[in-house]
């Protein structure tokens, strides 16, 4: 370990990463930075996989309680995974080899809205935060933390940490903090009414702020985030942007949506991308404004071709060549991107204020409307809930979005009754398939479930879901308790909904 200089007028300690994960022992609770890939702290995560690695050769286990601002990537969840080096994880993930160690309960995981995440750590819901791992651009002797590619729930775990290390990450560009827009809420009741009128406004300074006699040491790394390009978007997902795209149109000729359009939230994977484009790409659609949280791919392209005109995410979760367009043209992007903590960018408030319009993708959703975007079969977690409640639950439109039927038809994402429900009929109001799009609104249970069957479900499996609605018992709404679960357990059985 030597001291050396990070910015001009800064003395930290400077440490390898194998040094810093040596620090830590097992059973700390370590919130690292990252939302999605985006800014996610990298070497010492690598380190502590490996330290975990080493003590499994030893025929002894090294674990740590992890959270971060949602998923990461495959150098941090999937490797750490890998090493068995997660014994609890919030909020969020999307690894393989992580979500197998959920599913066999080798891993405790807390599934939760990601808006929720700073106030539980604020209130100790998790215990004491042992340590904080946060990448930055840069840090300042007096605790100014200029943060990478995301915000997500640095902020707070910086605030609350026993112990900071700080990732420098040489790869970013040294502008990101003019993106960056920091702010941490009171607690309640003492919350005056969050000053953002629009998906731009500004409330906080560029950077979060720490103790510096937290800090104990400074890792240097050179390293991009590592976020997978999308694919081209398949069939399924352009016949769904498709529909999007017009329902949204015609909402707008209706005047239920104003003709200077309303702020946008989409989803992360291939159907959110597809729509973002398929909206980019429409002349009837005026250019609109973001309020997400996550800025990726799709938009760097909308944005300059000026269909997206601004937007306001937690992380830029860009792969590299979008990434580094952006860098490489920061005089035109920095106006138009704000980078916000999750409490903000998802904030339930500032949500219902805007009149966001969110899209999001479901696993399943019921003939009622329910929707469920986590649990395969009500047991097998696939990501978790993430930022979908947040917004779905607070938006002027939810849009949920899924393909009619997943695994070449063997299961149908229409069923009688969902497994398990992140949203509920409640909150749900357009589904949306390949197939076509059903408008819940003012609609009854029984016109819901007629009109999602005939609009949305894939026509191989109508005719079950009729007929499961026609003969299950009557009530307000309808269901047969002995069969609602049946497509579910065929599938678990032979591997499919539907026999035949
Ligand atoms: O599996 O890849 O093995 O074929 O689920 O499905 O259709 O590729 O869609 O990548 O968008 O993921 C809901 C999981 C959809 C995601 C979910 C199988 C299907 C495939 C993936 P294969 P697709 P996506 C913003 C908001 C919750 C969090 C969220 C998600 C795989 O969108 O995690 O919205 N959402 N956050 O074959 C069994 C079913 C299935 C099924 C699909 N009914 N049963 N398997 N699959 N339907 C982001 C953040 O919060 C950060």
């Amino acid at each position: 370990m030597n001291a050396a200089l990070t910015s001009a007028s800064c003395r930290f300690p400077e440490l390898s990463a194998e040094e810093a994960a040596a620090m830590i022992d097992a059973g700390s609770t370590i919130g690292f930075s990252g939302f999605t890939p985006a800014g996610a702290a990298k070497a010492v995560p690598r380190a502590l996989a490996a330290k975990a690695k080493e003590a499994a050769s030893r025929g002894e286990k090294f674990r740590v309680r992890v959270l971060t601002g949602a998923s990461t990537g495959d150098a941090f969840d999937e490797l750490m995974a890998q090493a068995d080096a997660i014994s609890w994880r919030a909020p969020y993930q999307s690894s393989r080899t992580l979500r197998k160690r959920i599913n066999k309960q080798e891993t405790e995981f807390i599934d939760m809205h990601l808006s929720h995440l700073p106030q539980m750590v604020a209130f100790g819901f998790f215990g004491k935060l042992d340590y904080a791992v946060i990448e930055a651009i840069d840090v300042t002797s007096d605790g100014r933390v200029y943060m990478s590619t995301s915000s997500g729930a640095s902020p707070t775990f910086l605030r609350h940490a026993e112990k900071v290390i700080i990732e420098i990450n040489q790869h970013h560009s040294k502008r990101l903090g003019e993106m960056h827009d920091v702010a941490i809420l009171p607690p309640p009741p003492n919350r005056s009414p969050i000053p953002i009128h629009h998906p731009l406004s500004r409330m906080g300074a560029p950077f979060a702020s720490v103790d510096p006699k937290k800090i104990v040491g400074i890792v240097r790394t050179d390293e991009g985030d590592g976020v997978p390009p999308f694919s081209a978007p398949d069939e399924a997902s352009e016949a769904i942007a498709g529909h999007v795209v017009r329902f949204l149109i015609d909402e707008l000729r209706l005047g239920r949506i104003p003709p200077d359009f309303l702020p946008l939230q989409s989803g992360v994977g291939n159907v959110a991308n597809a729509v973002m484009a398929g909206l980019g790409k429409s002349e009837d659609v005026p250019p609109f404004y973001m309020y997400s949280e996550v800025f990726q791919d799709a938009l760097v392209d909308l944005m300059q071709n000026g269909s997206v005109l601004g937007a306001s995410s937690t992380s830029l979760t860009l792969s590299e060549p979008q990434l580094q367009r952006l860098y490489d043209n920061m005089d035109f992007f920095s106006p138009r991107i704000v980078l916000r903590p999750q409490e903000l960018s998802n904030n339930p408030g500032v949500i219902r204020r805007l009149g966001v319009i969110a899209i999001n993708t479901a696993l399943e959703v019921d003939i009622y409307g329910h929707a469920n975007s986590t649990h395969v079969c009500g047991t097998s977690l696939m990501n978790g809930v993430g930022g979908s409640g947040d917004f779905m639950r607070n938006a002027y439109l939810s849009i949920f979005v899924a393909p009619s039927v997943a695994k070449g038809g063997a299961i149908s994402a229409i069923v009688p009754m969902c497994t398990h429900v992140d949203h509920n009929e409640h909150t749900v109001q357009i589904v949306v398939t390949d197939q076509g799009l059903a408008d819940l609104r003012g609609l009854g249970p029984i016109e819901r479930a007629n009109k999602i069957i005939d609009q949305c479900a894939h026509p191989m499996y109508r005719d079950y879901l009729h007929q499961y609605l026609d003969t299950a018992t009557m009530g307000h709404i309808r269901h047969d308790l002995d069969r609602c679960f049946e497509l579910h357990r065929n599938f678990l059985a032979t591997g499919k909904m539907l026999p035949g």
